[in-house]
């Protein structure tokens, strides 16, 4: 048996802290399968600050998550133990040694992780951690920007530079690389190019629209093919309408519906890992994008819950 959220018929969901999905702590539970932890961290933005916020606004938001999912046909809090493991405190004054501190607690936790961000620096020691385990992974990174632009400023640690570390670094499988998502306007033609070199396919916005979700999800699934899979989700990949609540908004995005959608077409991949990243509360209305990132993350644990032997 595994213990399972807070009885909604008992105490009110909006009662009580706010773990995530109202699972246990870490601390409460023997072992966990699946762990769902933050990293309250946004010093490698480039605009808008913010997203140190996330992992509580999306807690917050997850309340009115419900234990079984109609879509994926799965109750994944029954399937596997899930747990809220916390939130891993990186320094907020020294990029370096946040990204140590990340890497080497996404190392010690023994679970499959749902990471809730914080900026999307975080995927570099995430990701770190996953190709110690798993070797080199298939990336599907979700994003309104390449995310693989070489430096800032003279800094390699930031929110815009990870995948293009991850690629330096040797952790990801440059066989599998996609982008989905990405729009809006570019400092150049060579931005494409080079990130055409570092192995990355990209399915725009427009090709989300245009192609459709059946001809998106193929495509998707015959590039990771049964490789380790890591799926890393900047919430700025949903348009601002579906998310405000973000440091570098693009116009044009996808909706939730659609985003949510895509996930589901990844049943049956070798997910080992995900994130989702850059929700900042402070630019957000009526809980919209913590909404959806709660409901991302929950199709994201779902998944590995689903990855898991019973
Ligand atoms: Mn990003």
């Amino acid at each position: 048996m595994h213990i399972g959220p807070v009885d909604s018929s008992k105490v009110p969901r909006f009662a009580g802290p706010a773990t995530f999905a109202r699972l246990p702590r870490l601390d409460q539970v023997e072992r966990a399968d699946v762990a769902v932890v933050g990293v309250p961290f946004d010093a490698g933005v480039s605009y808008r600050p913010g997203a140190r916020f996330g992992p509580a606004a999306v807690r917050e938001a997850s309340r009115l998550l419900r234990p079984y999912h109609p879509g994926l046909d799965v109750s994944p809090f029954e399937r596997v133990q899930v747990a809220d493991a916390g939130d891993i405190a990186a320094n907020p004054f020294d990029i370096g040694a946040a990204v140590e501190t990340i890497e080497a607690a996404a190392d010690e936790l023994d679970a499959r992780l749902v990471t809730i961000g914080g900026d999307h620096t975080i995927a570099l020691p995430l990701l770190r951690s996953a190709a110690k385990k798993h070797g080199p992974v298939a990336l599907l990174h979700f994003d309104a920007h390449l995310d693989t632009w070489d430096t800032y400023f003279g800094a390699e640690y930031t929110h815009g530079t990870p995948f293009r570390r991850a690629v330096e670094e040797g952790l990801l499988d440059t066989e599998a690389l996609s982008h989905v998502g990405i729009r809006g306007p570019l400092y150049g033609k060579k931005d494409l190019e080079d990130d055409r070199r570092l192995g990355f396919g990209i399915l725009t916005a427009a090709d989300v629209l245009r192609r459709g979700l059946d001809e998106v999800i193929d495509l998707l699934r015959q590039r990771v093919g049964d490789r380790p899979l890591y799926v890393s989700v900047d919430i700025d990949v949903l348009d601002p309408a579906h998310a405000p609540g973000t440091g570098t908004p693009e116009a044009g995005g996808l909706t939730s519906r659609e985003l949510l959608e895509i996930l589901r077409g990844l049943a049956g991949c070798r997910l080992i890992g995900a994130d989702v990243v850059e929700v900042a509360p402070a630019y957000d209305h009526a809980e919209i994008t913590s909404v959806a990132a709660s409901h991302v993350a929950y199709d994201l644990v779902s998944l590995l819950a689903m990855q898991e032997k019973t």
